[in-house]
Protein backbone atom coordinates (compact mmCIF):
# COMPACT_ATOMS: atom_id res chain seq x y z
CA UNK A 1 0.00 0.00 0.00
CA UNK A 2 2.48 2.34 1.49
CA UNK A 3 4.75 1.58 -1.61
CA UNK A 4 2.15 1.73 -4.28
CA UNK A 5 1.61 5.61 -2.76
CA UNK A 6 5.09 6.40 -3.24
CA UNK A 7 4.91 5.50 -6.74
CA UNK A 8 1.70 7.49 -7.29
CA UNK A 9 3.69 10.45 -5.35
CA UNK A 10 6.29 10.12 -7.61
CA UNK A 11 3.94 9.88 -10.50
CA UNK A 12 2.12 13.17 -9.86
CA UNK A 13 5.79 15.31 -8.71
CA UNK A 14 7.61 14.21 -12.34
CA UNK A 15 4.11 15.26 -14.48
CA UNK A 16 4.37 18.37 -12.54
CA UNK A 17 7.54 18.95 -13.12
CA UNK A 18 7.70 18.25 -16.81
CA UNK A 19 4.34 20.59 -17.19
CA UNK A 20 7.02 23.30 -15.40
CA UNK A 21 9.50 22.02 -17.79
CA UNK A 22 7.49 22.59 -20.60
CA UNK A 23 7.29 26.22 -22.50
CA UNK A 24 4.43 28.39 -22.87
CA UNK A 25 3.35 29.72 -25.87
CA UNK A 26 2.08 32.80 -27.28
CA UNK A 27 1.49 33.02 -30.72
CA UNK A 28 0.60 36.58 -31.67
CA UNK A 29 -0.86 36.69 -35.30
CA UNK A 30 -1.74 39.37 -37.19
CA UNK A 31 -3.75 40.17 -40.55
CA UNK A 32 -1.88 41.44 -43.88
CA UNK A 33 1.30 42.56 -42.13
CA UNK A 34 3.70 42.33 -45.24
CA UNK A 35 7.72 41.52 -43.80
CA UNK A 36 9.03 44.54 -45.53
CA UNK A 37 6.92 46.87 -43.44
CA UNK A 38 9.00 45.46 -40.05
CA UNK A 39 11.91 47.16 -39.28
CA UNK A 40 14.04 43.93 -38.64
CA UNK A 41 13.45 42.26 -42.01
CA UNK A 42 14.91 45.60 -43.30
CA UNK A 43 13.16 46.33 -46.36
CA UNK A 44 12.83 49.11 -47.64
CA UNK A 45 10.20 51.07 -45.40
CA UNK A 46 12.77 50.43 -42.60
CA UNK A 47 13.90 53.83 -42.26
CA UNK A 48 10.79 54.93 -41.13
CA UNK A 49 11.43 52.30 -37.78
CA UNK A 50 7.77 50.60 -38.22
CA UNK A 51 8.41 48.23 -35.46
CA UNK A 52 10.85 48.82 -32.43
CA UNK A 53 8.87 46.01 -30.23
CA UNK A 54 8.53 43.50 -32.96
CA UNK A 55 12.27 43.66 -34.12
CA UNK A 56 13.40 43.62 -29.98
CA UNK A 57 11.89 40.14 -30.51
CA UNK A 58 14.34 39.49 -33.16
CA UNK A 59 17.26 40.52 -31.27
CA UNK A 60 15.88 38.19 -28.87
CA UNK A 61 15.41 35.18 -30.62
CA UNK A 62 15.62 34.40 -34.65
CA UNK A 63 14.28 36.20 -37.21
CA UNK A 64 13.60 33.61 -40.63
CA UNK A 65 14.38 35.55 -44.03
CA UNK A 66 12.93 32.57 -45.72
CA UNK A 67 9.72 32.06 -44.58
CA UNK A 68 6.40 31.81 -46.94
CA UNK A 69 2.44 31.02 -46.68
CA UNK A 70 1.62 28.18 -49.01
CA UNK A 71 -2.29 30.12 -50.01
CA UNK A 72 -2.14 33.87 -49.79
CA UNK A 73 -5.35 33.94 -48.21
CA UNK A 74 -6.85 34.82 -44.85
CA UNK A 75 -8.77 31.79 -43.58
CA UNK A 76 -6.98 29.47 -45.82
CA UNK A 77 -3.68 30.36 -44.13
CA UNK A 78 -5.42 29.92 -40.84
CA UNK A 79 -6.70 26.53 -41.38
CA UNK A 80 -3.09 25.41 -42.57
CA UNK A 81 -1.81 26.85 -39.26
CA UNK A 82 -4.74 24.76 -37.34
CA UNK A 83 -4.11 21.41 -39.38
CA UNK A 84 -0.68 21.53 -40.54
CA UNK A 85 -2.42 20.42 -43.44
CA UNK A 86 -2.03 21.82 -46.94
CA UNK A 87 -5.98 23.77 -48.00
CA UNK A 88 -7.15 20.63 -50.31
CA UNK A 89 -6.80 18.66 -47.46
CA UNK A 90 -8.16 20.41 -44.64
CA UNK A 91 -10.89 21.65 -46.88
CA UNK A 92 -10.71 25.72 -46.70
CA UNK A 93 -9.49 26.40 -50.01
CA UNK A 94 -10.81 30.12 -50.24
CA UNK A 95 -12.14 32.26 -48.18
CA UNK A 96 -15.81 31.39 -48.54
CA UNK A 97 -15.29 28.21 -46.96
CA UNK A 98 -15.98 27.07 -43.91
CA UNK A 99 -13.78 25.26 -41.59
CA UNK A 100 -14.56 21.26 -40.22
CA UNK A 101 -13.85 22.46 -36.82
CA UNK A 102 -14.13 18.33 -35.97
CA UNK A 103 -10.86 17.52 -37.97
CA UNK A 104 -7.88 17.23 -35.81
CA UNK A 105 -5.91 20.09 -35.03
CA UNK A 106 -3.11 21.49 -33.13
CA UNK A 107 -4.89 23.28 -30.52
CA UNK A 108 -7.10 20.16 -29.52
CA UNK A 109 -3.56 18.45 -29.07
CA UNK A 110 -1.83 20.04 -26.73
CA UNK A 111 -4.94 20.42 -24.71
CA UNK A 112 -5.08 16.65 -24.51
CA UNK A 113 -1.17 16.98 -22.86
CA UNK A 114 -2.30 19.23 -20.68
CA UNK A 115 -2.19 22.75 -22.24
CA UNK A 116 -4.46 25.32 -21.14
CA UNK A 117 -5.49 26.95 -24.56
CA UNK A 118 -6.93 30.26 -26.07
CA UNK A 119 -7.85 31.82 -29.16
CA UNK A 120 -8.46 35.74 -29.15
CA UNK A 121 -9.25 38.23 -31.57
CA UNK A 122 -9.34 37.36 -35.40
CA UNK A 123 -10.40 33.89 -36.41
CA UNK A 124 -11.95 34.06 -39.63
CA UNK A 125 -12.48 30.46 -39.88
CA UNK A 126 -16.31 30.92 -39.92
CA UNK A 127 -17.22 27.61 -37.83
CA UNK A 128 -17.22 28.06 -33.28
CA UNK A 129 -13.16 27.65 -32.20
CA UNK A 130 -12.49 24.00 -31.46
CA UNK A 131 -9.56 23.31 -28.84
CA UNK A 132 -9.67 26.12 -27.36
CA UNK A 133 -10.19 26.57 -23.24
CA UNK A 134 -10.93 30.28 -23.40
CA UNK A 135 -11.81 31.95 -26.78
CA UNK A 136 -13.27 35.14 -27.82
CA UNK A 137 -13.13 36.16 -31.66
CA UNK A 138 -14.24 38.68 -34.37
CA UNK A 139 -16.91 37.81 -36.28
CA UNK A 140 -15.98 37.28 -39.95
CA UNK A 141 -13.00 40.16 -40.86
CA UNK A 142 -13.76 42.16 -37.47
CA UNK A 143 -14.49 45.86 -37.22
CA UNK A 144 -11.38 48.56 -36.04
CA UNK A 145 -13.88 50.52 -33.55
CA UNK A 146 -16.28 49.32 -31.30
CA UNK A 147 -16.19 45.95 -32.32
CA UNK A 148 -18.46 42.69 -31.86
CA UNK A 149 -16.92 39.68 -30.67
CA UNK A 150 -18.43 36.48 -30.19
CA UNK A 151 -18.16 34.05 -27.12
CA UNK A 152 -19.25 31.09 -25.95
CA UNK A 153 -22.24 33.05 -24.25
CA UNK A 154 -22.93 35.04 -27.65
CA UNK A 155 -22.34 38.20 -29.20
CA UNK A 156 -20.67 40.81 -27.29
CA UNK A 157 -19.96 44.89 -28.54
CA UNK A 158 -17.28 46.40 -27.20
CA UNK A 159 -16.41 49.89 -27.32
CA UNK A 160 -12.81 50.52 -28.04
CA UNK A 161 -9.77 50.05 -30.81
CA UNK A 162 -9.97 46.70 -32.07
CA UNK A 163 -5.49 45.95 -31.41
CA UNK A 164 -6.26 47.64 -28.06
CA UNK A 165 -9.30 45.48 -26.84
CA UNK A 166 -7.61 41.80 -27.80
CA UNK A 167 -4.39 42.94 -26.44
CA UNK A 168 -6.62 43.72 -22.78
CA UNK A 169 -8.08 40.31 -23.72
CA UNK A 170 -5.30 38.18 -24.08
CA UNK A 171 -3.43 39.67 -20.93
CA UNK A 172 -6.49 39.38 -18.84
CA UNK A 173 -6.79 35.71 -19.72
CA UNK A 174 -2.97 35.74 -18.52
CA UNK A 175 -3.75 37.39 -15.38
CA UNK A 176 -6.24 34.67 -14.72
CA UNK A 177 -4.19 31.58 -15.33
CA UNK A 178 -1.39 33.21 -12.85
CA UNK A 179 -1.78 30.16 -10.20
CA UNK A 180 -2.36 27.84 -12.67
CA UNK A 181 0.49 25.09 -12.80
CA UNK A 182 -0.56 23.88 -16.43
CA UNK A 183 1.72 25.66 -19.68
CA UNK A 184 -0.44 27.55 -21.45
CA UNK A 185 -0.96 28.36 -25.28
CA UNK A 186 -2.24 31.79 -26.21
CA UNK A 187 -3.21 32.66 -30.31
CA UNK A 188 -3.60 36.34 -29.99
CA UNK A 189 -5.01 37.69 -33.08
CA UNK A 190 -4.90 40.89 -34.44
CA UNK A 191 -7.53 42.62 -37.33
CA UNK A 192 -4.71 44.77 -37.95
CA UNK A 193 -3.33 46.26 -40.15
CA UNK A 194 -6.14 45.26 -42.60
CA UNK A 195 -7.68 46.98 -44.71
CA UNK A 196 -9.86 49.25 -44.43
CA UNK A 197 -6.52 50.49 -42.26
CA UNK A 198 -8.15 51.98 -39.75
CA UNK A 199 -5.70 53.21 -37.11
CA UNK A 200 -6.31 54.55 -33.56
CA UNK A 201 -7.14 57.81 -32.70
CA UNK A 202 -3.52 58.06 -31.03
CA UNK A 203 -2.25 57.44 -34.41
CA UNK A 204 -4.21 59.42 -36.56
CA UNK A 205 -1.39 61.85 -37.75
CA UNK A 206 1.69 59.78 -36.94
CA UNK A 207 3.82 60.43 -40.12
CA UNK A 208 1.92 63.13 -41.17
CA UNK A 209 5.65 65.37 -41.29
CA UNK A 210 7.38 62.30 -43.02
CA UNK A 211 6.82 61.44 -46.97
CA UNK A 212 7.00 57.85 -46.89
CA UNK A 213 9.19 56.23 -49.50
CA UNK A 214 8.14 54.57 -52.35
CA UNK A 215 8.32 51.57 -53.73
CA UNK A 216 10.49 51.44 -56.90
CA UNK A 217 7.74 48.85 -58.65
CA UNK A 218 4.80 51.83 -57.95
CA UNK A 219 4.24 52.42 -61.82
CA UNK A 220 4.78 48.62 -62.94
CA UNK A 221 2.73 48.16 -66.31
CA UNK A 222 3.50 44.20 -65.80
CA UNK A 223 4.53 44.41 -69.34
CA UNK A 224 6.93 40.72 -69.02
CA UNK A 225 4.39 39.09 -66.88
CA UNK A 226 1.98 36.35 -67.73
CA UNK A 227 -1.57 37.68 -68.41
CA UNK A 228 -3.14 37.77 -65.35
CA UNK A 229 -0.92 40.39 -63.89
CA UNK A 230 -2.49 42.82 -66.53
CA UNK A 231 -6.02 41.95 -65.47
CA UNK A 232 -6.14 42.00 -61.46
CA UNK A 233 -8.29 44.42 -59.53
CA UNK A 234 -5.98 45.23 -56.73
CA UNK A 235 -3.97 48.99 -58.37
CA UNK A 236 -3.32 51.75 -55.79
CA UNK A 237 -4.45 53.65 -59.25
CA UNK A 238 -7.67 52.48 -60.58
CA UNK A 239 -9.39 50.39 -57.45
CA UNK A 240 -8.22 51.93 -54.27
CA UNK A 241 -11.36 53.81 -53.37
CA UNK A 242 -10.69 57.25 -52.53
CA UNK A 243 -13.71 57.31 -49.82
CA UNK A 244 -14.08 54.17 -49.36
CA UNK A 245 -10.18 53.03 -48.69
CA UNK A 246 -8.21 55.49 -47.76
CA UNK A 247 -10.98 58.23 -46.03
CA UNK A 248 -10.52 61.29 -48.97
CA UNK A 249 -13.03 64.14 -49.78
CA UNK A 250 -16.66 62.55 -50.28
CA UNK A 251 -17.87 64.23 -53.38
CA UNK A 252 -21.19 66.26 -52.91
CA UNK A 253 -24.12 63.72 -52.10
CA UNK A 254 -21.86 60.82 -51.82
CA UNK A 255 -23.43 57.07 -50.65
CA UNK A 256 -21.26 54.49 -50.27
CA UNK A 257 -24.13 52.03 -51.01
CA UNK A 258 -23.75 53.01 -54.94
CA UNK A 259 -20.36 52.47 -54.89
CA UNK A 260 -19.00 49.07 -56.30
CA UNK A 261 -16.47 48.76 -53.80
CA UNK A 262 -16.05 47.33 -50.05
CA UNK A 263 -18.00 49.43 -47.75
CA UNK A 264 -16.70 48.50 -44.16
CA UNK A 265 -14.75 51.16 -43.80
CA UNK A 266 -17.18 53.70 -44.56
CA UNK A 267 -19.36 51.72 -42.32
CA UNK A 268 -17.55 51.03 -39.63
CA UNK A 269 -17.21 55.22 -39.23
CA UNK A 270 -21.11 55.19 -38.54
CA UNK A 271 -21.04 53.19 -36.02
CA UNK A 272 -17.93 55.08 -33.96
CA UNK A 273 -18.61 57.38 -31.36
CA UNK A 274 -19.35 61.21 -31.72
CA UNK A 275 -15.87 61.64 -29.75
CA UNK A 276 -14.31 59.22 -31.93
CA UNK A 277 -15.53 60.41 -35.39
CA UNK A 278 -14.95 64.01 -34.21
CA UNK A 279 -11.28 63.17 -33.42
CA UNK A 280 -11.23 61.31 -37.07
CA UNK A 281 -12.52 64.19 -38.95
CA UNK A 282 -10.12 66.64 -37.31
CA UNK A 283 -7.43 64.48 -38.42
CA UNK A 284 -8.19 63.64 -42.12
CA UNK A 285 -10.11 67.04 -43.07
CA UNK A 286 -7.22 69.95 -43.23
CA UNK A 287 -5.93 67.49 -45.56
CA UNK A 288 -8.36 66.41 -47.46
CA UNK A 289 -9.37 70.09 -48.33
CA UNK A 290 -5.79 70.31 -49.30
CA UNK A 291 -5.85 67.84 -51.52
CA UNK A 292 -9.42 69.30 -53.15
CA UNK A 293 -7.31 72.11 -53.48
CA UNK A 294 -4.30 70.79 -55.35
CA UNK A 295 -6.69 69.03 -58.22
CA UNK A 296 -4.55 66.75 -58.88
CA UNK A 297 -4.62 63.84 -61.71
CA UNK A 298 -2.81 60.81 -63.12
CA UNK A 299 0.60 59.88 -61.12
CA UNK A 300 0.03 62.41 -58.88
CA UNK A 301 -2.94 60.91 -57.36
CA UNK A 302 -1.69 57.80 -57.57
CA UNK A 303 1.01 59.06 -55.40
CA UNK A 304 -1.28 61.23 -52.76
CA UNK A 305 -3.66 57.85 -52.78
CA UNK A 306 0.05 55.67 -51.88
CA UNK A 307 1.17 58.27 -49.07
CA UNK A 308 -2.84 57.87 -47.49
CA UNK A 309 -2.65 54.45 -48.02
CA UNK A 310 1.02 53.28 -46.65
CA UNK A 311 0.62 55.72 -43.80
CA UNK A 312 -2.59 54.58 -42.68
CA UNK A 313 -1.24 50.79 -42.75
CA UNK A 314 1.88 51.60 -40.95
CA UNK A 315 -0.58 53.53 -37.75
CA UNK A 316 -2.56 50.53 -37.95
CA UNK A 317 0.76 48.39 -37.56
CA UNK A 318 1.87 50.75 -34.89
CA UNK A 319 -1.29 49.74 -33.06
CA UNK A 320 0.17 46.23 -33.20
CA UNK A 321 3.29 46.64 -32.20
CA UNK A 322 2.67 48.55 -29.40
CA UNK A 323 0.36 45.60 -28.61
CA UNK A 324 3.40 43.80 -28.79
CA UNK A 325 5.17 45.34 -26.71
CA UNK A 326 2.55 45.56 -23.91
CA UNK A 327 2.56 41.33 -24.12
CA UNK A 328 6.26 40.91 -23.24
CA UNK A 329 5.82 43.70 -20.69
CA UNK A 330 3.01 41.72 -18.96
CA UNK A 331 5.23 38.32 -18.96
CA UNK A 332 8.14 40.07 -18.19
CA UNK A 333 6.05 41.36 -14.89
CA UNK A 334 4.82 38.12 -13.96
CA UNK A 335 7.79 36.54 -14.32
CA UNK A 336 6.86 34.41 -17.50
CA UNK A 337 9.50 35.01 -20.09
CA UNK A 338 12.14 33.01 -19.46
CA UNK A 339 9.95 30.12 -20.21
CA UNK A 340 7.48 31.20 -22.84
CA UNK A 341 8.46 30.85 -26.29
CA UNK A 342 6.89 34.06 -28.57
CA UNK A 343 5.94 33.67 -31.78
CA UNK A 344 5.13 36.68 -34.09
CA UNK A 345 3.66 36.23 -37.62
CA UNK A 346 1.40 37.16 -40.08
CA UNK A 347 -1.32 35.17 -42.23
CA UNK A 348 0.40 36.33 -45.51
CA UNK A 349 2.53 39.18 -47.04
CA UNK A 350 1.30 42.10 -48.70
CA UNK A 351 1.22 44.65 -51.51
CA UNK A 352 2.58 47.87 -50.38
CA UNK A 353 2.20 49.67 -53.40
CA UNK A 354 4.77 47.29 -55.04
CA UNK A 355 4.15 46.71 -58.58
CA UNK A 356 1.53 49.32 -58.20
CA UNK A 357 -0.75 46.83 -55.83
CA UNK A 358 -2.39 46.89 -51.80
CA UNK A 359 -3.87 43.29 -51.52
CA UNK A 360 -2.27 39.76 -51.76
CA UNK A 361 -2.97 36.37 -52.58
CA UNK A 362 -0.22 36.06 -55.33
CA UNK A 363 2.84 33.72 -55.62
CA UNK A 364 5.28 37.03 -55.70
CA UNK A 365 7.56 37.64 -52.91
CA UNK A 366 5.73 40.75 -51.43
CA UNK A 367 2.15 38.19 -50.85
CA UNK A 368 3.78 34.83 -50.67
CA UNK A 369 6.37 36.14 -47.65
CA UNK A 370 4.96 35.75 -44.25
CA UNK A 371 6.77 37.19 -41.31
CA UNK A 372 8.44 34.45 -38.57
CA UNK A 373 10.58 35.62 -35.92
CA UNK A 374 10.42 33.63 -32.90
CA UNK A 375 11.81 34.41 -28.87
CA UNK A 376 12.34 31.10 -26.90
CA UNK A 377 15.20 32.33 -24.12
CA UNK A 378 17.59 29.71 -23.14
CA UNK A 379 17.23 27.95 -26.68
CA UNK A 380 17.51 30.40 -29.20
CA UNK A 381 20.59 32.12 -29.91
CA UNK A 382 19.64 35.89 -29.75
CA UNK A 383 20.00 37.69 -32.98
CA UNK A 384 20.16 34.67 -35.08
CA UNK A 385 18.77 34.86 -38.66
CA UNK A 386 17.78 31.24 -40.74
CA UNK A 387 17.53 31.43 -44.27
CA UNK A 388 16.22 27.66 -44.82
CA UNK A 389 12.39 27.71 -46.64
CA UNK A 390 10.26 27.86 -44.21
CA UNK A 391 5.67 27.86 -44.21
CA UNK A 392 2.64 28.25 -42.13
CA UNK A 393 2.41 24.27 -42.81
CA UNK A 394 5.04 23.78 -39.84
CA UNK A 395 3.87 25.88 -37.40
CA UNK A 396 1.52 23.03 -36.00
CA UNK A 397 4.20 20.72 -35.82
CA UNK A 398 6.37 23.12 -34.39
CA UNK A 399 3.55 23.82 -31.44
CA UNK A 400 3.42 20.43 -30.61
CA UNK A 401 7.43 19.76 -30.66
CA UNK A 402 7.61 22.13 -28.33
CA UNK A 403 5.53 20.97 -26.21
CA UNK A 404 6.59 17.69 -25.85
CA UNK A 405 3.69 16.18 -28.21
CA UNK A 406 3.87 13.95 -30.71
CA UNK A 407 3.62 14.88 -34.16
CA UNK A 408 0.41 12.62 -36.32
CA UNK A 409 2.11 11.21 -39.10
CA UNK A 410 -0.92 12.74 -41.44
CA UNK A 411 0.76 16.11 -40.66
CA UNK A 412 2.15 18.02 -43.80
CA UNK A 413 4.82 19.99 -42.89
CA UNK A 414 7.85 19.83 -40.11
CA UNK A 415 8.93 21.21 -36.95
CA UNK A 416 11.36 24.26 -36.86
CA UNK A 417 12.50 23.01 -33.32
CA UNK A 418 15.82 21.88 -34.99
CA UNK A 419 16.63 25.17 -36.49
CA UNK A 420 15.46 26.95 -33.67
CA UNK A 421 18.19 24.72 -31.62
CA UNK A 422 20.48 25.55 -34.90
CA UNK A 423 20.90 21.50 -35.28
CA UNK A 424 21.81 20.47 -38.46
CA UNK A 425 19.29 18.98 -40.17
CA UNK A 426 18.05 18.02 -43.45
CA UNK A 427 15.72 20.15 -44.78
CA UNK A 428 13.66 20.92 -47.70
CA UNK A 429 14.63 22.70 -51.02
CA UNK A 430 11.73 23.69 -52.22
CA UNK A 431 8.13 24.85 -51.27
CA UNK A 432 4.91 24.00 -53.01
CA UNK A 433 2.13 26.94 -53.71
CA UNK A 434 -1.90 26.67 -54.57
CA UNK A 435 -4.01 29.80 -54.68
CA UNK A 436 -7.42 28.72 -55.16
CA UNK A 437 -9.89 31.94 -55.52
CA UNK A 438 -10.86 32.82 -58.89
CA UNK A 439 -13.12 34.57 -60.32
CA UNK A 440 -13.10 36.60 -57.18
CA UNK A 441 -12.86 39.81 -55.10
CA UNK A 442 -9.13 41.49 -56.38
CA UNK A 443 -9.76 38.75 -59.79
CA UNK A 444 -6.30 36.97 -59.16
CA UNK A 445 -6.35 33.87 -61.41
CA UNK A 446 -5.80 30.53 -59.91
CA UNK A 447 -2.09 29.23 -59.42
CA UNK A 448 0.26 26.69 -58.22
CA UNK A 449 3.68 26.81 -58.47
CA UNK A 450 6.92 25.94 -56.90
CA UNK A 451 10.28 28.15 -54.78
CA UNK A 452 13.78 26.80 -54.60
CA UNK A 453 16.13 29.39 -52.83
CA UNK A 454 16.98 30.71 -56.65
CA UNK A 455 14.53 29.91 -58.60
CA UNK A 456 10.07 30.38 -58.79
CA UNK A 457 7.97 28.50 -61.83
CA UNK A 458 4.47 29.75 -61.79
CA UNK A 459 1.56 27.82 -63.29
CA UNK A 460 -1.43 29.45 -64.36
CA UNK A 461 -3.51 26.90 -65.56
CA UNK A 462 -7.04 28.36 -65.81
CA UNK A 463 -5.54 30.60 -68.77
CA UNK A 464 -2.56 27.94 -69.38
CA UNK A 465 0.48 30.62 -68.98
CA UNK A 466 3.72 29.93 -67.04
CA UNK A 467 6.43 32.16 -64.88
CA UNK A 468 9.55 31.80 -64.36
CA UNK A 469 11.87 34.02 -61.99
CA UNK A 470 15.58 33.77 -61.12
CA UNK A 471 14.85 35.56 -57.87
CA UNK A 472 18.57 35.78 -57.09
CA UNK A 473 19.38 37.68 -59.79
CA UNK A 474 15.74 39.61 -60.35
CA UNK A 475 14.11 39.85 -56.46
CA UNK A 476 11.76 41.92 -57.80
CA UNK A 477 10.48 39.60 -60.37
CA UNK A 478 10.50 41.95 -63.26
CA UNK A 479 11.59 39.65 -65.85
CA UNK A 480 10.01 36.46 -66.83
CA UNK A 481 12.32 33.90 -68.32
CA UNK A 482 9.66 31.00 -68.83
CA UNK A 483 10.74 31.78 -72.43
CA UNK A 484 14.67 32.22 -72.15
CA UNK A 485 16.35 28.64 -73.69
CA UNK A 486 19.51 30.03 -71.05
CA UNK A 487 16.89 28.35 -68.55
CA UNK A 488 15.56 25.62 -70.67
CA UNK A 489 17.15 23.07 -68.56
CA UNK A 490 16.20 24.08 -64.96
CA UNK A 491 12.79 24.77 -66.38
CA UNK A 492 12.65 21.16 -67.02
CA UNK A 493 13.78 20.04 -63.62
CA UNK A 494 11.42 22.62 -61.45
CA UNK A 495 8.55 20.56 -63.26
CA UNK A 496 9.53 17.58 -62.51
CA UNK A 497 10.11 18.69 -59.35
CA UNK A 498 7.01 20.76 -59.09
CA UNK A 499 4.87 17.19 -59.91
CA UNK A 500 6.59 15.21 -56.58
CA UNK A 501 5.24 18.03 -54.94
CA UNK A 502 1.41 17.68 -56.12
CA UNK A 503 1.70 14.23 -55.28
CA UNK A 504 3.96 14.26 -52.50
CA UNK A 505 1.47 16.19 -51.01
CA UNK A 506 -1.52 14.64 -52.52
CA UNK A 507 -3.14 17.55 -54.60
CA UNK A 508 -5.62 16.37 -57.04
CA UNK A 509 -7.73 19.12 -57.09
CA UNK A 510 -8.91 20.74 -60.41
CA UNK A 511 -6.26 22.44 -62.43
CA UNK A 512 -7.85 22.12 -65.92
CA UNK A 513 -7.56 25.35 -67.97
CA UNK A 514 -10.90 27.50 -69.04
CA UNK A 515 -13.35 26.91 -72.24
CA UNK A 516 -12.30 29.54 -74.41
CA UNK A 517 -15.23 31.18 -74.69
CA UNK A 518 -14.76 31.57 -70.66
CA UNK A 519 -11.66 32.89 -70.57
CA UNK A 520 -12.49 35.54 -72.93
CA UNK A 521 -15.37 36.98 -70.95
CA UNK A 522 -12.38 37.91 -68.04
CA UNK A 523 -10.25 39.03 -71.11
CA UNK A 524 -12.11 42.05 -72.28
C1 LIG B 1 -12.15 41.62 -47.94
C2 LIG B 1 -11.29 42.79 -48.34
C3 LIG B 1 -10.43 42.44 -49.52
C4 LIG B 1 -9.57 41.26 -49.11
C5 LIG B 1 -10.46 40.11 -48.65
C6 LIG B 1 -9.69 38.97 -48.13
N1 LIG B 1 -12.11 43.93 -48.53
O1 LIG B 1 -13.01 41.30 -49.00
O2 LIG B 1 -9.61 43.52 -49.86
O3 LIG B 1 -8.78 40.81 -50.16
O4 LIG B 1 -11.30 40.56 -47.60
O5 LIG B 1 -8.89 39.39 -47.07
S1 LIG B 1 -12.34 44.79 -47.13
O6 LIG B 1 -12.51 46.17 -47.53
O7 LIG B 1 -13.42 44.21 -46.42
O8 LIG B 1 -11.19 44.64 -46.30
S2 LIG B 1 -8.45 38.36 -46.02
O9 LIG B 1 -7.33 38.90 -45.29
O10 LIG B 1 -9.57 38.12 -45.18
O11 LIG B 1 -8.06 37.19 -46.79
CA1 LIG C 1 -5.03 38.33 -44.37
Amino acid sequence: MLRSLTFVVLLLASAISLAADRPNIVFIFTDDHAPHAIGAYNGWLKDVNPTPNIDSLAKQGMLFQNSFCTNSICGPSRAVIQTGKHNHINGFMTNSDRFNGDQQTFPKLLQKVGYRTAMIGKWHLETTPQGFDFWQVLPGQGDYYNPFFLTPNGRVKIDGYCTDLVTDMAIDWLKEGDNSDQPFMLMCQHKAPHRTWMPALRHLTLYDDIEIPEPATLFDKWEDNASPARFQEMEIDRHLHLVADVFGPRPEGFDINQESTDRSGIKNLERMTEEQLAAWNAAYGPRNEALLKANLTGKDLVRWKYQRYIRNYLRCVKGVDESVGRLMQYLHDAGLEENTIVIYSSDQGFYLGDHGWYDKRWMYEESFKMPFIVKWPGVIKPGSVNSELIQNLDYAETFLDVAGAEIPADMQGKSLVPLFKGEPTEWRDSLYYHYHEYPSVHMVAKHFGIRTKQYKLIRFYQFDEWEFYDLENDPEELTNQYSNPKYASVVTELKKELDELRSQYADNTDISVMPADWQKKFRP
